[in-house]
């Protein structure tokens, strides 16, 4: 029976094959949405060892299937995005976007924390390192520096707090888009998961001094409760709010690259950002959305590991965005085609000869294209149905929509 439905499999793949060449290898365009993001680094995509698979930018406009124009700068801050909003082509472009990605305020509190004249976090390439030598350093130069960041933080923070609702009130005006503005994580916030850094004294004392510039304390006249840098931008009007810090609280260590003093997200840290914003957006289905980037990053930053180490609910909403539209692409090219169907026979054949498949994780989830939760000779031939039907000109949508039909 199983041997009959194989021959009858690799028949078809034979025809389609034969069909290959008069078949569209691109799928659906977009509706012309554009998004467009502006800010630091962070939007920039910059990671010290260039290992950044996607952008949280590039991650939320592809999922979108909509174009990009990102206008963010390494090293920005608030007041450098303030002048950067009176360039007549920033402004023309933000008019015409549907929605603009926002992140800044991160280098108006992390240089004078990580880079002034008792520390300089840039001289060392992992963060052991660095907490060795701030113990070197001794007590006298830590209360040094904590003097002068008493002395230089609370002006620090209230301009970041008026130029983030300066920004706030400007991008408003200036689009019907939605605008979307993150609070700003810190980095240092990382005792929630079992890592070489968790609750190690000298993070700890970064990590408190982030914490009241960003969230305020109880009973702290230098800084107060709900006016830090997060409590000011959690109350714009008129813009939607991200809440990084709140996603990235406690677990730092994974989705940034901390552990080699760099204080940026690597791409599971992007996929987190990309979640949330897609989840906040909530935007309205449109037949446009594809999870293949956010997949591609998946797949390639070791999130399938380590992510399950992090006891964020937000590794859950990624599973279910990185396979939209992923069904059936096994290699996450984001065709549904021959060579799916080929891979999707290669893990049966592997899994009925109890052999492990060349195939793993997101990609063999992918492999299961009618979602009954097993790998089969039907998924393959509803792939090869899927591409017949569109080689053949009866059909013309995503996979998915197939599956629906
Ligand atoms: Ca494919
Ligand atoms: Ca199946």
């Amino acid at each position: 029976m199983k041997m009959k439905k194989l021959k009858y499999a690799v028949a078809l793949l034979t025809a389609a094959v034969l069909n290959a060449a008069a078949f569209p290898t691109t799928a659906s365009a977009s509706d012309g949405m554009k998004v467009v993001a502006i800010g630091d680094s962070i939007t920039n995509g910059y990671s010290m060892d260039g290992s950044l698979i996607a952008s949280y930018p590039q991650l939320v406009s592809s999922y979108y299937g909509a174009e990009l124009v990102n206008f963010a700068e390494d090293g920005m801050t608030s007041e450098g995005l303030l002048a950067k909003l009176s360039d007549a082509n920033v402004q023309s472009e933000i008019a015409s976007a549907d929605i603009v990605l926002v992140t800044v305020g991160g280098n108006d509190i992390m240089k004078p924390v990580l880079n002034n004249e008792y520390v300089d976090a840039s001289k060392y390439s992992t963060m052991s390192e660095f907490i060795a030598a701030m113990k070197e350093q001794g007590q006298m130069t830590i209360l040094l520096m904590q003097r002068y960041l008493n002395s230089v933080m609370p002006e620090a923070i209230k301009n970041c707090n008026a130029n983030m609702q300066e920004i706030s009130s400007k991008l408003s005006s200036m689009t019907s888009g939605k605008v979307v503005i993150q609070t700003v994580y810190n980095p240092m916030d990382l005792d929630g998961d079992n890592t070489p850094l968790a609750n190690s004294g000298s993070m700890t004392t970064l990590c408190t001094n982030v914490h009241n510039y960003l969230e305020g304390r109880p009973d702290n006249t230098l800084y107060p409760e709900d006016s830090g840098v997060n409590d000011i931008i959690r109350n714009l009007t008129g813009s939607s709010i991200v809440d990084t810090f709140n996603t990235f609280m406690d677990h730092s260590y994974f989705y940034t690259h901390i552990n080699n003093v760099d204080v940026h997200p690597n791409s599971k840290g992007h996929l987190a950002i990309a979640e949330t914003i897609i989840e906040t957006l909530n935007l309205p289905e449109t037949g446009n959305e594809n999870g293949t980037l956010m997949r591609k990053a998946y797949t390639n930053s070791g999130a399938e590991e380590t992510l399950a180490g992090v006891s964020s609910p937000i590794n859950d909403g990624i599973l279910g965005r990185v396979l939209k539209n992923g069904y059936g692409d096994v290699d996450a090219d984001g065709n549904v085609n021959i060579s799916d169907a080929m891979s999707i026979l290669g893990i049966y054949s592997c899994n009925a000869a109890a052999l492990t498949p060349e195939v793993t994780g997101v990609n063999a989830v992918a492999a299961d294209a009618n979602k009954d939760s097993s790998v089969g000779i039907d998924d393959a031939l509803l792939v090869l149905q899927y591409y017949s039907e569109r080689a053949a000109g009866l059909f013309d949508g995503t996979f998915e929509q197939f599956l629906n039909k």
